[in-house]
């Protein structure tokens, strides 16, 4: 038996404490894959369970029905699997209401982008669904193209001019530096390209606050399903597992009404680029470097590479050394404990976090999780061994047999192949833009 609003659940489980069928969507979200399931999706349901109401979720696939077919089947239900060390913990998720896939029915998207309750629409479509070009500036010709995110919002948010509706806040929630800002200023290099008599619609009516969000989710996989299906007597296709931990905090800039995160843990703030830099540079600074060295060491998961004694003192280094000090902490932000937390939630062995899952999209996060810190140290006459490391261990894992999953795969197997390839991949007009040059 499948999942669905129907299914009685096992006490343990927490359900959804509202009417779900009496909100209205008030987020559209572009990219629904496991990420947002355990991240926004969670503070979006415990707002609603702490007493706002309307902000139901329609997801967006651009391409793939994967999620589609695992959620609508389940009437938008499905299970988070929290684990640590002390066990696991089971919960039920009522906020998202159904999933669209814009391949099959691109009108559905726009009509929901459009609709009068709709106020926001976030984005988690990873690095590489920005279609940003190497020197940062968006690819015309890919953003006019099926799986484009740009195409959506301009015609969703000419439905709303047209029919004198507000605009509403993007919100992106991917690992970019400066996310809101980037988002922001592609959107508008699409406007002016392809439509723009709505630019100044768009600059005076939405906006697009900064985030830095942060939970550990590895992709699920068959024995995950398994586990639950055990625990919850039903079938849950869309179960995501994910670590205790869990933050968020985001730049207090909406143009209109939003869910109020802050009563359920997330922080409103100001300036989030302290926070975001961090997590770049020491989270995910660190996790590349032991995807890319634990790979070539033979680990295939996140906890066995941490553990390795060849390995720990580099990541250590890498963020207390070499990325914390680029970072200009806000006040009360410990930069030191925010290592030693780190190290902890790496070392979490009841999650089954893929090295190779890491691994992918190389080109499309190096610049943000290195090459800033490695630029920062080089203006000051300053080395960084550990993320030269974790060059060098790109490289190698580039002329390797793995497979390399990235927007670039040929191009950078075949810069790595050769003896100048840290000219090829960094150098000027070099695969990938950045202020860092090799020495
Ligand atoms: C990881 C991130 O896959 C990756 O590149 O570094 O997904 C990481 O797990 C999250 O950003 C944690 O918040």
């Amino acid at each position: 038996m499948r999942l669905s609003a129907q299914t009685p659940l096992p006490a343990s489980v927490q359900a959804p404490g509202y009417d779900r069928e009496r909100q209205a969507a008030g987020i559209v979200h572009i990219g629904i894959g496991a990420f947002h399931r355990a991240h926004q999706a969670v503070y979006t349901d415990d707002a609603m369970n702490a007493g706002d109401r309307d902000w139901g979720i329609i997801g967006m696939s651009l391409r793939s029905g994967d999620v589609a077919a695992q959620l609508n089947l389940q009437d938008g239900l499905y299970t988070v699997s929290t684990r640590s060390a002390a066990g696991s913990e089971l919960r039920l998720i009522g906020a998202v209401q159904k999933v669209l896939v814009a391949a099959d029915d691109p009108q559905a998207v726009i009509d929901a982008i459009a609709a009068p309750t709709t106020h926001i629409v976030s984005f988690t479509v990873t690095e590489k669904g920005y279609l940003r070009r190497p020197d940062g500036s968006l690819d015309l010709a890919a953003a006019v193209g099926s799986a484009s995110l740009y195409r959506f919002i301009a015609a969703g948010l000419a439905a709303r001019k047209a029919a004198g509706l507000r605009g509403v806040t993007l919100l992106s929630c991917d690992n970019l530096a400066g996310n809101g800002a980037v988002l922001r200023r592609l959107m508008r290099e699409y406007l002016a390209a392809y439509q723009p008599d709505l630019s100044a619609w768009f600059d005076g009516e939405c906006t697009c606050p900064a985030t830095m969000i942060d939970r550990i989710v590895p992709a699920t996989t068959e024995a995950d399903r398994a586990d639950v299906e055990a625990m919850l007597g039903v079938r849950d296709e869309g179960v995501v597992v994910t670590e205790a931990f869990s933050q968020w905090v985001i730049e207090d800039n909406f143009a209109g009404p939003r869910p109020r995160w802050e009563m359920v843990g997330a922080e409103l703030v100001a300036d989030v680029a302290p926070y975001e830099t961090a997590k770049l540079r020491m989270l995910n600074g660190a996790h590349s470097a032991l995807a890319y060295i634990g790979l070539g060491s033979g680990h295939a998961l996140v906890h066995q590479a941490i553990a390795d004694p060849a390995i720990r003192p580099l990541i250590d280094r890498l963020m207390r050394e070499e990325a914390a000090p680029t970072i200009d902490a806000a006040p009360g932000q410990d930069l030191a404990a925010y290592a030693d937390a780190l190290l902890d939630r790496f070392a979490n062995p009841a999650l089954h976090h893929r090295l190779i899952q890491i691994a992918m999209d190389g080109s499309q996060k190096i610049p943000q999780r290195w090459l800033e810190t490695l630029a920062w140290h080089r203006v000051r006459g300053q080395c960084c061994p550990s993320l030269e490391a974790a060059i060098a261990a790109w490289i190698a894992f580039l002329r390797s047999d793995h497979p390399i999953d990235d927007p670039l795969a040929g191009k950078l197997r075949e810069a790595a192949a050769g003896p100048d390839a840290m000219e090829r991949l960094f150098g000027d007009g070099g695969l990938i833009a950045s202020e860092w040059r090799p020495a």
